[in-house]
Parts: structure tokens; sequence; C-alpha cells
């Protein structure tokens, strides 16, 4: 459905800031019932990191880049109606960037998907103190907490905000993503050793980890 003439027409839009032509592109796409996974990742995502390689290159301006950002932010509000279609459980999710983390689009698409697969979603968006991320998870208990980091400079917080959930909620599941995990591999092997966290890279492997969710683990099994 997302061919590359189509990227290309809408990369280029979104660049020039044209509202209008993205706002027809996503609604068309919306309109022939595109998956919603397909259209974040190779939509919006590839069109994210595409900007990033720009910016990075001094190619376009940090004006240009927020841009970009403003109008992807709002073309994903075009998606809300159809996240609350499906049927929902009784399971909630807490998802939200890491402390000093600035990138929220990637935590959002999260959020989204919990809510498509039937949880209950509360996105918080970027930079949540921990303190108060321990607060909200008191009051609303859910079941799955999910953290976001894009900068490598930023996995530390999600070390912290891990031990810090671990001493007040035990058996809470935790799940770790973002780009930055990219450049620290490391980080990902050690919050793997967390019992109940997992680290998931991309909205394929968060789909597969919601589907198997409630299924016994083999050492549970026996
Ligand atoms: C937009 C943007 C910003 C905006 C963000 C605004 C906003 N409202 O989000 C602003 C201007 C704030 C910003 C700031 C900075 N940025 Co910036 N930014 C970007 C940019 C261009 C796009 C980010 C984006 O939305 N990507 C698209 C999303 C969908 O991708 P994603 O986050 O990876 O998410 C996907 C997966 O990772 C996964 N996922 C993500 N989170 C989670 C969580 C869970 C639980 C799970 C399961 C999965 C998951 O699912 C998503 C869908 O597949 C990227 C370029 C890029 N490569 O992405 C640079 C980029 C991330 N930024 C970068 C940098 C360096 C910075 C700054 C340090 C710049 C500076 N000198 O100030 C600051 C840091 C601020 C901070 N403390 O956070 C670098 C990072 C390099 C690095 N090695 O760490 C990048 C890569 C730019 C580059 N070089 O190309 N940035």
């Amino acid at each position: 459905m997302i061919n590359e003439q189509l990227y290309q027409n809408y990369f280029k839009a979104l660049l020039d800031g044209n509202r209008e032509a993205c706002f027809e592109t996503v609604q068309s796409l919306l309109e022939q019932k595109i998956n919603i996974k397909s259209l974040y990742t190779h939509l919006f995502q590839r069109s994210m990191v595409d900007v990033g390689l720009l910016w990075e290159r001094s190619k376009i301006s940090v004006a240009k880049e927020h841009l970009a950002t403003c109008m992807t932010q709002n073309l994903m509000q075009l998606v809300y109606p159809i996240l609350f279609t499906d049927e929902h459980l009784e399971k909630k999710a807490i998802v939200t960037s890491a402390f000093n983390e600035y990138h929220q689009i990637g935590a959002q698409m999260v959020a989204d998907i919990f809510e498509i697969n039937g949880w209950h979603s509360y996105y918080l968006g970027a930079n949540t103190p921990i303190n108060d991320l321990n607060k909200l998870v008191q009051e609303l208990k859910p079941d799955v907490i999910g953290i976001s980091v894009s900068i490598s400079f930023n996995l530390p917080n999600v070390v912290s905000s891990i031990e810090e959930l671990r001493k007040h909620f035990p058996k809470t599941h935790m799940i770790v993503g973002g780009q930055a995990f990219l450049w620290g591999k490391n980080y990902r092997y050690k919050l793997e050793q967390y019992p109940l966290v997992d680290c998931i890279l991309t909205l394929d492997e968060l789909e597969t980890y919601l589907l198997n969710f409630d299924k016994p683990t083999i050492n549970e099994t026996g």
C-alpha cells in the first residue's frame, strides 16, 4: 500500500510543511484500511528517521525538523477513532519516555499498539520523573509499564527507573525499547537480566509479546 512513489511524495510534503497533502495521504491510506503498524513503521517512522539524517548532515534546519515532528504527531491523531473499535480487555499499560528523554513519537506508537490489541493504555509522553511515574503506577496498577529511550545518555535513567519501580512493584511486567538500545547493546543484555523485564525493539515484536502475554512460560508449565 505504501509504495516508494507514495513515500517520496509524502516525505517531500512533510519537508515542505504541506499539511494538506500529508493529511490527504494518511486519510486515503486509512480509508483503504491500512494496517496501523505498517502506517507507523513505513510512513511515520521511516520519514522521521530520514528527517534525522538530513538534520544530522545539516541539510535541514532544526526548525524544519520541529515542523516535521509536529506534523507527524498531529497526523497520528487521525488513527484515534480506530484505536477503540475492537473489544477491550481488563488489561492496562502505562507507556512513557524515560526521565530526560524528549523523544516521544515511538512511545506514542507503542501506547497505540497496546490499545489496538485491546489494552487500556496510558501514554505519558516525554520526560517523566521517576517518583511521579511511581505514584501513577501505584494509582493505576498497570499490568505492564513501557519505557522508551532514544538517546544513549538516558540509558542509565532507565536502569534507575526499573530499580526504583521494582522496589515497590516486584510483580509488574516492564518493557523497554527505543533506538538507544541500537547503540547501547550492553544495556539491552543488562536489563534483560531483571525478572519480568523485556527489551522490545519493533512494533512486530511488541505484538508478539502481547499475543503471548498471558501464556505460561516453559518454566511455569514445567
Ligand atoms: C524528532 C527528533 C527530536 C525531537 C523530539 C521531539 C518529540 N516530540 O518527540 C527533539 C528536538 C526534542 C530532539 C532532541 C534531541 N535529539 Co533527536 N531526533 C529526532 C528524530 C529526527 C526523530 C525521532 C522519532 O520520532 N523517530 C521515529 C520513532 C517512531 O522511532 P523510535 O523512537 O525509534 O521508535 C520506534 C522503536 O524504537 C520502538 N520503540 C521506541 N520506544 C519504545 C518503547 C517500548 C517500550 C517499545 C516496546 C518499543 C519502542 O517503537 C517505535 C516504532 O517502531 C531522530 C532521528 C531518528 N533516527 O529517529 C533524532 C535523534 C533520535 N536525536 C538525536 C539527538 C542527538 C538529539 C539531541 C541530543 C540533540 C541535541 N544536541 O540537543 C536531543 C536530545 C534531547 C533529549 N534529552 O531527549 C540523535 C540520537 C543519536 C544517539 N546516538 O543517541 C538522532 C538519532 C538524530 C540523528 N543523529 O539522526 N530530537
